[in-house]
């Protein structure tokens, strides 16, 4: 769709104070928010959204939309003004009721809040890193389904940032990335208005952007006045010409703005970034723009002007006829394209599930969890072409690869990327694909260096969105590289982070469920911990599958059990061999495996309660920090871990060394057993 006319330059100027008397006035009333920026970035919205952003305000779930991310997400009010302008279900009453209880105009934009609002940003730099990977699923999926003379997917991913945004590392980490990939629909608006929240910003950011951004591989044009709309229109058109022939970079365009533009004595200072205006101030620019409309009313030219709706709906009808045409012609490729954006499993994969456990049951030898879930793989991505792999630079030591991968490279479509060593960029960009829809994304690091992406996990977790973090060497089991690289205090602090199911199986079995269970889940994230470490088959039978299902199921028992010993992944086995030498001596325990512990939260009380009864004393026994377990075993229970650092030895002589054995399991269950028959006499 060509860029639509530009308005006459008098109702542009109007169009964009809208914005900024909507925004003054929304964190006036809330006293609370930030003007600055909508204040600055009035004429790039209006250019931005007026003049080229192709969208249907009645369907904001449009596949073929372009993707409008504002990665600078304080800017809140901006992207709320745009929306109940353009004419999406965001009545006047909403913006009224900005920062309020209950209200879809949440502080900092949130998806699945607000209709139009593709991404929650706020945490700042996340968002261009997860408008890159709305740009690679853009990019992979135009590859995979469009035919010729069939383009159905063919859509820009534009993007808002700020000073802020270009600080935060991870903004080099998906930049260089998008560079390197030619993601060349992804067109970014700098707000280059020399201020963050200390002041002016030659104090701690004097950074050439531009030469950086042309260093990536980025088409850069620089030094466009952000206040010139027809500058920043022809800068818009430039990019979108250039990406459409092909040219292979991603656009940067550098807006010199003033932030706060439109106040007479607060503009270009950092005052007006992140508090309201007050009375009198909000006066002063209304008269200094000349804006005669009362707070919340917007003239009937100006509104008309912004309304989108029917624009919008003959957009998605045109791309609707375009598609119908491909249906006829591609029938099989029509259906799987709308399966794929739908986050629908196929068919086959439920249908082929049950014959797939029972092979991996069946699979008697030790065998690393990670390199089990690397089976699982081989099993699942051929059922699954949505799967969209990777790893950041440790392909061959998560064994995120499955066979007959295919590495996306410059130019070449694929199912499976390297990050290379970016851990946050990868978990950012992978919660940009999941929103675009059409992809599951996974990635693999070790898992101490969860905490690099741990913003964006979270990230995924409050966006609810289905991506697989897949965390190997996940504990001392890792051996010789030492302490730098010993999980011990990541497994329990990811299983604080809402949302988010966190699976730590024990064997091949376990591991192929853990898989099933995260590729199945739509609602939210999964961490998949694994060894490194080669660990016994212990679940035989896929009967067993339902119980881990559930979380966690009881895996052996005894009559009249006198304890629980609790475990997870590669310690279940030291559970195991506790129970049997305690069953040597007369002692009866019960062994259940959690592998996650989030979903067996969320089973019912009686199942959790007849899987660990509460009237059981219990020892739990797992290669972290100890203190999460004292949820499960309680103050009197005892819990075999690591409230320390490890070292750098055999991973056998570490297990020794730090007391995790199946000796001091066996013993934490007499002392209990003691303790017991002390209490009962
Ligand atoms: C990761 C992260 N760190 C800190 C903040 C708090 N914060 C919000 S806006 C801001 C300054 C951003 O400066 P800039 O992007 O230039 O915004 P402007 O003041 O120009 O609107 C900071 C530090 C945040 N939102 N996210
Ligand atoms: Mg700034």
């Amino acid at each position: 769709m060509p860029a639509a006319a530009p308005p006459a330059p008098a109702l542009a100027r109007r169009m964009a104070d809208a914005i900024r008397m909507l925004a003054v006035d929304a964190v006036e009333q809330a006293r609370s928010g930030h003007p600055g920026a909508p204040m600055g970035m009035a004429e790039m919205a209006e250019v931005l959204w007026h003049r080229h952003l192709r969208h249907n305000p009645a369907n904001p779930h449009w596949a073929n939309r372009d993707r409008f991310v504002l990665s600078n997400g304080h800017a809140s009010m901006l992207l709320y003004a745009l929306l109940h302008l353009t004419g999406y279900d965001l009545p006047i009453a909403e913006l009224k009721n900005f920062r309020q209880p209950h209200s879809r105009t949440p502080g900092h934009p949130e998806v699945g809040v607000t209709p139009g609002v593709e991404t929650t940003t706020g945490p700042l730099g996340q968002g261009i890193a997860n408008a890159v990977g709305m740009a690679l699923a853009e990019k992979l999926l135009a590859a995979e389904f469009n035919r010729d003379g069939h383009t159905i997917v063919d859509h820009h991913t534009y993007v808002f940032l700020g000073d802020g945004c270009l600080m935060e590392g991870i903004s080099h980490e998906a930049c260089a990335l998008a560079g390197t990939l030619r993601l060349s629909r992804l067109i970014a608006l700098y707000d280059d208005n020399g201020i963050s929240i200390d002041g002016p910003v030659q104090g701690w950011f004097t950074d050439d952007t531009a030469a950086r951004f042309a260093a990536y591989g980025w088409n850069v044009v620089a030094g466009v006045d952000g206040h010139d709309a027809q500058a920043v229109d022809a800068a818009v058109r430039a990019a979108r010409g250039q990406a459409l022939r092909g040219d292979g970079r991603p656009t940067l365009i550098c807006c010199r703005t003033v932030i706060g533009k439109g106040s007479p004595r607060k503009a270009g200072t950092h005052e007006v970034h992140g508090a309201a205006l007050g009375a009198a101030e909000v006066a002063a620019t209304r008269a200094a723009l000349g804006w005669e409309a009362a707070p919340f009313e917007v003239p009937r030219d100006v509104a008309d002007a912004w309304d989108a709706r029917q624009s919008g709906a003959a957009a998605e009808a045109a791309w609707r006829g375009h598609f119908e045409a491909y249906r006829r012609r591609y029938p099989a490729q029509a259906a799987e394209f709308e399966r794929r954006m739908a986050g629908d499993l196929p068919g086959a994969f439920a249908a082929r599930l049950p014959a797939l456990l029972e092979q991996v049951a069946a699979r008697a030898g030790p065998v690393a969890t990670r390199k089990a879930s690397q089976q699982a793989l081989d099993l699942l991505a051929p059922l699954l072409p949505e799967c969209f792999g990777g790893s950041a630079d440790l392909t061959g030591s998560n064994l995120t690869h499955f066979e007959g991968h295919v590495k996306a490279g410059r130019d070449a479509p694929g199912n499976y990327l390297s990050y290379g060593v970016r851990e946050f960029g990868m978990a950012a960009i992978m919660n940009g694909i999941a929103l675009h829809g059409g992809f599951i994304p996974y990635g693999g690091t070790f898992l101490a260096f969860s905490d690099y992406s741990r913003n964006a996990i979270r990230m995924a977790a409050l966006m609810r969105q289905r991506v697989i973090h897949v965390f190997t060497h996940d504990s001392i089991g890792l051996g010789e590289d030492g302490p730098t690289h010993q999980a011990v205090e990541q497994l329990p602090s990811l299983r604080l982070i809402p949302e988010l199911d966190v699976w730590r199986p024990a064997d091949g079995l376990e591991t192929l469920v853990a898989w099933a269970c995260a590729l199945e889940r739509r609602d939210g994230p999964s961490a998949l911990v694994l060894s490194r470490q080669n660990l016994p088959r212990l679940a035989a039978h896929a009967a067993l599958a339902g119980g881990m299902r559930r979380g966690g199921y009881v895996l052996a028992d005894a009559a009249a059990p006198c304890a629980v010993i609790v475990a997870t992944g590669s310690e279940l086995m030291l559970a195991l061999q506790a129970h049997e030498a305690l069953a040597r001596e007369g002692i009866a325990t019960r062994v259940v495996s959690l592998p996650c512990t989030s979903v067996f939260d969320r089973q019912p009380q009686d199942y959790r309660d007849a899987v660990l009864p509460p009237a059981l004393p219990a020892v739990a026994v797992e290669a972290a920090h100890p203190d999460f377990w004292r949820k499960y075993v309680g103050r009197d229970g005892r819990v075999v871990g690591l409230a320390r650092f490890g070292a750098s030895a055999p991973a056998e002589a570490l297990y020794a060394s730090f007391g995790i054995t199946a000796q001091a399991v066996a013993q934490a269950v007499r002392a209990l057993a003691a303790q017991g028959a002390r209490e009962a006499a």
